[in-house]
């Protein structure tokens, strides 16, 4: 057997580009977002210490996402020529280089924020390329190399088709992004768009109870907790858009993006949850939302007297049936064009989607919406409820712990405890903590602009050394306990104090 190492080399590291381009190329087309060597970036940038990425960033300045994206490649490149020279020896060792690196590959895309299914395809894509050409390649270079007579013929051959897989590598490169380049686009609309009458506002200061570790009253757009159904996001221009509100009204409407925001805007403060939301859980987030209220909407239309419900359908083909009465009194729902005083998120439902207080997401907060058909339960039902969850799905009272997280350690003595707690449409008149099943002591309540958000809570209280538990329970504004009867999601909203355990060193 020869060991002139090159041709080994060069089959490995055109079947890894290619599987690059591949991988690229799915990505571009199928997702919103980059290829999963940026995703591989971003996990580095994640693993690695603050201070040394602010110091990589002083000497790189602007250029430090590509220059890390420009190393991840050449070891790329290093590991394909490897996996090539291993092809040398067995069939079996490039394994231990093609494992190992999908798995890099798998975990850099999968902790991406709000990754779902399409996000493994890039990987998956690139991989099956990478690893049968690679196959294909070697193979050939095997059968050549034990008919030394036809070296040079099968050196041919193997050049030729090494000619053609970069080739074709880069052809399939740059299709995807040309063909992605749609989508993509719509990323840059967003950023682009100004829309009148949305104001960036700061929470009022009274918000906060001052407690480090509690949820920030406000949460950022890129911590807010993301549920849908879709498998790729939609993308959809703002001239592209419209909403057609018909059903058991006296004239129908079709609302262009442009008509929408030429509106009276209207800006509130707004907690929005899941009913797939455990007792502590985090499917819960309080934003400030922009958008136009739909009761003036509706009012406009003439709806009829048989009506109860609104029939709304998202471009994905989503659908959710929400209470009329919900959508017609004095609360804020509404079609809302913006987040935190951003234009949506396309991941949050740009360019237009519903937020109604009170009301659970499941049966209200339909993302990229386009259609709203007044109609009646009885002849209506939503996506989640045909699959068993209650129809109605007001949003229960509930309280969560923050502080201490479960299993901290604390010292002994006064321990701070905190969190947030909401009863939307009534409002958080008490919130109350109680030690080891001991007395319930009320805590200090933050301010808040109206029934509709969250509160946030904290209250101090001396704790001996030892193992303990924490319970919090709120009471509503009409009175009403947070039951202690344990329930969960399913049908609809989970009930039960939150507790959690510390201990005091
Ligand atoms: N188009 C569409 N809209 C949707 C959903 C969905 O699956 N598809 N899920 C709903 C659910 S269950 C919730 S809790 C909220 C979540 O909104 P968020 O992802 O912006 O937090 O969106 C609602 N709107
Ligand atoms: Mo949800």
């Amino acid at each position: 057997m020869t060991t002139r190492r090159p041709p080994w080399v060069l089959a490995g590291v055109l079947a890894g580009l290619a599987g690059l381009a591949t991988s690229y190329a799915t990505a571009m087309v199928l997702t919103i977002r980059e290829s999963p060597v940026v995703a591989v970036a971003e996990l580095v940038i994640r693993l690695t210490p603050g201070p040394v990425v602010e110091s990589a960033i002083s000497i790189l300045g602007l250029f430090d996402k590509p220059f890390l994206v420009a190393v991840i490649l050449l070891v790329l490149l290093a590991l394909f020529a490897l996996a090539g020279m291993l092809a040398r020896r067995s069939w079996w060792a490039p394994l231990l280089v093609w494992f190992p690196l999908a798995g890099v590959g798998l975990v850099a895309v999968l902790v991406q924020r709000g990754a779902g299914p399409v996000d493994v395809l890039p990987v998956a894509v690139g991989l099956v390329t990478w690893v049968t050409l690679h196959s294909a390649l070697t193979d050939a270079l095997h059968r050549g190399l034990s008919r030394p007579d036809l070296e040079s013929h099968e050196r041919r051959v193997f050049l030729v088709v090494a000619g053609v897989v970069s080739v074709a590598a880069v052809g399939i490169a740059v299709a995807g992004r040309l063909v992605g380049a749609g989508r993509r686009h719509v990323e840059v609309s967003r950023r682009l768009l100004r829309i009148p009458g949305v104001t960036r506002r700061q929470p009022p200061a009274d918000t906060s109870v001052g407690l480090e570790g509690i949820a920030p009253w406000q949460t950022p757009n890129e911590d807010f907790y993301l549920i849908d159904t879709t498998i790729a996001k939609p993308t959809i221009e703002p001239e592209d858009w419209s909403l057609r509100i018909h059903g058991l009204v006296e004239r129908e409407l079709t609302l262009s993006y442009s008509d929408l925001v030429r509106r009276q805007m209207t800006e509130s403060w707004i907690t929005l949850n899941c009913v797939s939301n455990e007792v502590g859980g985090g499917l819960v987030g309080n934003a400030r939302w922009s958008g136009v209220r739909i009761a003036d909407l509706l009012a406009d239309l003439g709806v009829s007297d048989e009506a109860d419900c609104v029939l709304q359908t998202s471009h994905d083909g989503w659908t959710c049936a929400t209470p009329l009465a919900a959508l017609t009194d004095d609360r804020d729902a509404m079609l809302a064009v913006a987040m935190n005083g951003r234009p949506l998120p396309i991941e949050h439902g740009f360019p237009v989607r519903t937020i109604v207080p009170g009301l659970y997401g499941y049966v209200s907060a339909t993302k990229w919406v386009v259609d709203l058909r007044v109609s009646t339960f009885a002849e209506s039902t939503g996506y989640w409820t045909t699959r068993g969850w209650s129809a109605e799905g007001p949003v229960k009272i509930a309280s969560r712990i923050d502080v201490p997280r479960g299993g901290d350690e604390v010292p002994a003595g006064p321990v701070s405890f905190g969190g947030v707690a909401w009863h939307q449409r009534t409002g958080i008149e008490s919130v109350e903590v109680q030690v080891d099943g001991g007395e319930w002591t009320a805590a200090e309540l933050g301010g808040v602009p109206s029934v509709d958000t969250w509160v946030q809570w904290a209250v101090t209280l001396d704790v001996a050394e030892g193992d303990h538990e924490v319970r919090v329970r709120a009471t509503g504004k009409d009175g009403e306990t947070q039951t202690s009867v344990v329930r969960a999601t399913d049908p609809d909203g989970a009930t039960g104090w939150h507790a959690i355990e510390f201990s005091a060193v």
